[in-house]
């Protein structure tokens, strides 16, 4: 049933003004008396303490990375530190209200940030919970060093634990919170809500809403808080990651019962600046980045700016905000204002400000003036604060000690393989949870699981291909094993650009939208990075998701989010999360230079990635099988022309019930004794029609090898083909130049160099534009253009007359033009 939000003309023709209302600024104006229901003097106290254990901590690394000692303690600290010192009480002020269930996700000078969260889930955590979280994580391995210099109560061990994790992470140990794979710019520490950190400015901002997707659609307790820069602002995928998170259907068309709005604040550490620019009066024009609020939606993501330099009026804003969000209003943006005393990394000579601002702000400093306030309401004596603030200091110093210890806290061997093996968790997870997977009909009521029902699942009749009406397709293999997983696991959910009542971009979810509640398929904004981001999000929280490009030339506007966000966290975490994502990218054709690449090898290129390109239904629907079941993040291409081709290859057609097939390994479509072809995508039925007038024209046996994945690659079935052929061709769809194929080309080159007669031959596409469709057979590669390679390149075809150009001289010569 398509949704029905009628679009009339006399309503959208109507005149009118938009009214907006007024944005909130610095509006918070309480005494700590006035406070007094909401903060015991001990809280009061938690937070002077932690703004102050915060202050220390940057103060330590400022002073090793100028100094080289901190202390009497020398230690040389190679790595970044983009420090945050001045902005304690924006951090202290955002983590206070969250518990272990609210994750917040950062930027790249977050260790106030994860610090303060830290601090503030541990202490609403039971003792028991806590101590689970540090007994358990890493296997103890972050624990084990402090109990050696520390016995104490749970919540004096887990804020050394804290200091201490993110200490080590920092300086490239083993026992950091991420075993050194993350590091400055992105520790984090999921068990405490702590998520990634991110050194692309503006990473969060895609990704958090995904986050925030997966607390609605798995009901799940909590918020989440992307906290990123002013400066993150002007960042696309930023902007991209707001349109995602303030879509009206999470209102309008969506369960109610999953709570509306996504529970999420966009907090920006307003500290204005970038590196050196201002995006107040300088890069930007919005003066407020609260007035970004209103063009956003009708409730302005109830924006306001926030004093933060007062902790107490962070708490505040946070707690009206959380409010808004527990009754299904967000998204909701807070512009958190504060200042970066320190340079943006300690080498910063803050050429761009001057040094009478640095002083007002310093004379403004956060922490004392809010241990004045403290000691003026009477509570606590300048001294008891004073000594609370040396106790902390202490604290730090002996966590910088145990970190910096190589004995304590020990690096990972340069020989060790441990990054290598946490690149991909090659795992396999039936179900994310055990409840129900909501769909909205019997399975076998889908009009197109009837109409599958009736395909013919060999496309092959007496040896000629049976009609395309008839053919069960690629398109009905991968809607196969999608609607097979929905079924199982009820965390699956799949999004993007016309994903529903469109059927998906190219018709593969044509279906789905009847058996699925709005939720677990929907309709993204036409943001390409918000889609990747989320699905990255949403992984991150727990849940397994599908997220479709329309075309790989969109990979483009995707491209942190696929080559640094869904590739690196799995690494960068140390091997403790995972990233069940597939990402389908429809390769297509026909619609010129813009719409018409082949782009497998971009994603081929990028460590942490799998990159598989089917091309036949048996292998659609097995590798997608194995792709939903994994818990690595997928690329899966899908070539726009040969979505309607039924099975050719597979005798017995493809099987009804579930299969897998290993992503790794290639596939001996045609068997032969004198030649290899070996194709990555639609190329593939180019070298079975090549492979048919070898042999009808002359007498040759070509075997033809589908690699049908990039990334992991299996090279035995290649090297073996090979050796029995002692020739090789390679086919692609993609321009040929740094192609999968060039690649394949290179390593067996080295694997089967005994082998071979003559060195394998990459043929692909044209490096060019992709023509208009009516001259892509220059550009695609063509029968003529393999059989005249093998014959000026491999082994010469008697009688054969060359059509095109393929010999080492015109390779020479495209080559040197860059074509
Ligand atoms: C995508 C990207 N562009 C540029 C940089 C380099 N860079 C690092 S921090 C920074 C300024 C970020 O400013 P803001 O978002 O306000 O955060 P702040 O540093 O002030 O905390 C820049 C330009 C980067 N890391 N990522
Ligand atoms: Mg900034």
């Amino acid at each position: 049933m398509p949704k029905s939000i009628l679009v009339e003309p006399a309503r959208v023709l109507a005149k009118g003004t938009i009214e907006l209302s007024d944005i909130p600024i610095n509006v918070y104006e309480k005494t700590i008396e006035d406070e007094s229901s909401n903060f015991s003097p001990e809280d009061l106290l938690d937070i002077f303490r932690d703004m102050c254990l915060i202050r220390e901590f940057e103060n330590t690394l400022n002073q090793i990375k100028l100094e080289g000692a901190h202390r009497g303690v020398t230690y040389n600290h190679r790595g970044p530190a983009h420090l945050s010192i001045g902005q304690e009480a924006a951090a202290v002020g955002m983590a206070y209200l969250l518990g272990p269930e609210d994750h917040i996700y950062g930027s790249h000078r977050s260790h106030g940030e994860i610090l303060a969260k830290g601090l503030s889930a541990s202490r609403r955590m039971s003792e028991a919970d806590l101590s689970l979280v540090m007994t358990r994580s890493l296997d103890g391995d972050i624990l084990r060093p402090i109990e050696k210099v520390f016995q104490g109560s749970t919540l004096d061990l887990a804020q050394r634990f804290i200091v201490y994790g993110a200490f080590a992470e920092i300086f490239a140990r083993e026992t950091g919170f991420n075993r050194g794979c993350g590091g400055s710019m992105h520790a984090f520490f999921t068990p405490l809500g702590i998520y990634p950190n991110n050194a692309i400015v503006g990473g969060s901002g895609s990704i958090a809403p995904g986050a925030a997707l997966f607390k609605r659609c798995n009901r799940a307790r909590g918020i989440v808080v992307a906290n990123i820069g002013d400066a993150s602002f002007g960042c696309g995928p930023v902007w991209e990651g707001i349109s995602f998170a303030s879509m009206d259907q999470y209102r309008t068309l969506w369960d109610p019962a999953l709570g509306g709005g996504l529970p999420l604040i966009f907090n920006c550490m307003n500290n204005h600046y970038g590196m050196g620019g201002q995006p107040n009066g300088e890069t930007m024009g919005c003066q407020f980045i609260a007035r970004i609020g209103a063009g956003v939606n009708v409730e302005q993501m109830h924006a306001e700016r926030v004093n933060g330099y007062d902790p107490l009026a962070v708490i505040d804003a946070f707690r009206r905000k959380m409010r808004v969000l527990s009754e299904g209003r967000g998204p909701a943006l807070l512009d958190t204002i504060t200042y970066r005393i320190s340079g943006h990394s300690p080498s910063d000579a803050s050429s761009y400000r001057s040094r009478e601002e640095i002083e007002i702000w310093e004379k403004a400093d956060s922490i004392v003036t809010f241990r004045n306030k403290l000691v003026d309401a009477k509570l606590f004596s300048a001294g008891d604060l004073d000594e609370t603030r040396a106790a902390v200091e202490d604290t730090v110093f002996e966590m910088f000690r145990l970190a910096v210890d190589l004995d304590a806290s020990p690096r990972m061997s340069m020989a060790s393989e441990f990054v290598g093996e946490v690149m991909f968790s090659n795992k396999k997870v039936e179900r994310f949870a055990d409840r129900e997977p909501e769909l909205l009909q019997e399975l076998s009521e889908n009009s197109r699981v009837k109409q599958i029902e009736k395909k013919v699942r060999f496309g092959l009749e007496n040896g000629k291909p049976i009609s395309k009406m008839r053919a069960y397709n690629v398109r009905d293999g991968i809607f196969e094993a999608l609607l097979h997983r929905f079924s199982v696991d009820p965390t699956m959910v799949a999004f993007g650009e016309e994903n529903r009542d469109w059927g998906g971009a190219f018709a593969v979810y044509r279906g789905l939208t009847e058996a699925l509640p709005y939720h677990r398929l929907f309709n993204s904004p036409i943001s390409e990075a918000a889609i990747v981001g989320a699905a990255v999000g949403y992984a991150l929280e727990g849940g397994r998701a599908v997220a479709e490009l329309m075309y790989a030339d969109f990979m483009g506007r995707a491209g942190d989010e696929i080559f640094n966000q869904l590739s690196k966290w799995q690494s960068m975490s140390g091997g403790e999360v995972i990233m069940p994502v597939v990402l389908r990218i429809s390769v297509g054709a026909k619609y010129g230079a813009q719409h018409s690449q082949d782009w497998s090898a971009l994603a081929a290129h990028i460590p942490g990635l799998k990159v598989v390109y089917p091309v036949t239904p048996y292998d659609a629907k097995g590798m997608m099988n194995s792709a939903l079941a994994g818990t690595d993040p997928v690329v899966f291409f899908e070539s726009q022309k040969i979505y309607d081709y039924g099975e050719l290859f597979h005798e017995g057609g493809v099987p009804e019930g579930y299969y897998e097939i290993d992503l790794s390994e290639p596939d001996v479509k045609r068997r032969g004794k004198d030649l290899t072809i070996i194709t990555f995508g639609p190329a593939l039925y180019l070298a079975i029609e090549a492979a048919d007038e070898l042999h009808s024209t002359y007498g040759l046996s070509a075997e033809v090898v589908d690699l049908r994945t990039a990334n992991p690659l299996d090279y035995e079935p290649l090297v073996e083909s090979v050796k029995k052929t002692g020739k090789v061709l390679l086919a692609t769809e993609a321009a040929e130049r740094c192609s999968v194929a060039q690649n394949v080309a290179a390593n067996l080159t080295q694997l089967s160099f005994d082998s071979l007669d003559a060195p394998p031959v990459v043929i692909g596409s044209r490096n060019w534009i992709t023509p208009a469709a009516e001259l892509e057979e220059s550009f695609f590669p063509q029968k003529d253009w393999l059989l005249d390679a093998i014959h000026e390149r491999i082994l010469p075809l008697p009688g054969h007359r060359p059509k095109t150009r393929q010999t080492l001289g015109e390779l020479e010569r495209r080559n040197r033009l860059g074509i």
